[in-house]
């Protein structure tokens, strides 16, 4: 006969519900971030703040796709000639708003939209970060129920603008003048990391609360990987080096741990965050139907070169560093090569024709 004693005590079931003290909210991060710098005024803690409302309320969005209309495309194309997708259209609507409510951004450059994007803020904020975003990368994949992403970049408006009429210009700087880079990944969960270049911090959204919770501090990527993600539907339009390097990867010997394994979602925010937590290549090189490649050098690559590097990683063009590139226009495109810091640099030397090359770690 069982007693009193014998009644299990309930446990706390982690699946279910977040203890309170457990984590950190974001908010909570960010004051203690902002507390390190006594001369700060709260202006980039309250930036970051109006970033993550707006990604939490896409975030509500889409997990209703197929419920209400924000399935397919607008009948629209974007500056970049691609078809403009609804949840596109949606995404960066809810950002451009949260930003000029927020008042602590007076220039916003969105892959959405032609022409930079002056705040002309009258609310209290300071007006000085300018953010480049891709509101929602991998949109064509929302009507599969695929995860996409958003990603942002943040800089600082450089001195002689005008924080009231910021030209375009402002906006053109290389990677290495980013104050913060970071993005959403709106998958099984949705999770949100970024870098202010001490270090990359991951926080996931707890639904139920309606915060994003430190779950993943300091992150750092494997220094090694064996995932590769490419498509390699255009392998016979890669430069030869590049494709000396696939079959490489796809050779068998056991002492490099190869072959490696092909992963592409064809979402680069879900094959990059795949990619950084388990150690892997993503690449997108110039192919025929887009000879200097597909991503935008702005909106995805520097941001993710930023984020690649803090945590130990590494981005190029294959030949130069992604950060270092001087911008000529926003919507400009790169090649891309970023992920574990080995494969990068394995790619760099086969592209360079001299795959025997030594890497400085092996
Ligand atoms: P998008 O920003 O318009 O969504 O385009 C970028 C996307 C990336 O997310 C993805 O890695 C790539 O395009 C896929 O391109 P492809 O279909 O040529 O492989
Ligand atoms: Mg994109």
């Amino acid at each position: 006969m069982s007693t009193s004693s014998d009644v299990p005590t309930p446990r706390k079931n982690p699946a279910m519900e977040t203890e309170l003290g457990e984590f950190k909210t974001l908010e909570q991060f960010i004051i203690e971030q902002q507390d390190q710098f006594p001369h700060s005024t709260g202006a980039f803690s309250r930036l970051l703040r109006d970033i993550s409302l707006a990604a939490k309320i896409v975030n509500r969005d889409m997990r209703k796709a197929g419920l209400i209309d924000i399935y397919g495309s607008t009948g629209e194309t974007n500056v970049q000639g691609e078809v403009q997708q609804k949840m596109d259209a949606l995404a960066h609507r809810e950002f451009v708003l949260a930003l000029r409510r927020g008042g602590e951004c007076c220039l916003i450059g969105s892959e959405e939209h032609a022409e930079a994007i002056p705040m002309s803020t009258t609310s209290e904020g300071d007006g000085k970060y300018i953010v480049l975003l891709d509101p929602l990368d991998g949109s064509s994949n929302i009507d599969v129920c695929v995860s996409v992403g958003t990603i942002f970049s943040i800089y600082r408006l450089p001195d002689g603008y005008d924080k009231e009429e910021p030209e375009l210009e402002a906006a053109l700087q290389p990677g290495t003048q980013q104050v913060a880079a970071g993005y959403v990944v709106y998958g099984s969960s949705t999770m949100l990391l970024y870098t202010t270049g001490d270090g990359v911090n991951g926080f996931t959204l707890d639904p139920s609360i309606g915060e994003f919770l430190l779950s993943h501090p300091n992150l750092q990527t494997p220094e090694r990987g064996r995932l590769f993600s490419i498509n390699s539907g255009y392998y016979h339009s890669f430069e030869e080096g590049l494709r000396n390097y696939l079959d490489w990867l796809q050779e068998y010997d056991s002492e490099t741990n190869r072959p490696a394994k092909t992963r592409y979602i064809g979402s680069f925010v879900s094959d990059f965050h795949r990619n950084l937590m388990k150690g892997g290549i993503y690449m997108y090189p110039a192919t025929q139907g887009n000879p200097k490649g597909k991503l935008r050098l702005m909106y995805e690559a520097n941001p993710m070169a930023f984020i690649a590097e803090q945590a130990g990683g590494r981005a190029s063009d294959g030949r130069t560093r992604i950060m270092e590139k001087e911008p000529e226009k926003l919507h400009e495109r790169t090649p891309l090569f970023i992920g574990s810091e080995e494969m990068v640099q394995r790619a760099e030397a086969f592209l360079a024709g001299e795959p025997e090359r030594a890497l400085p770690d092996t």
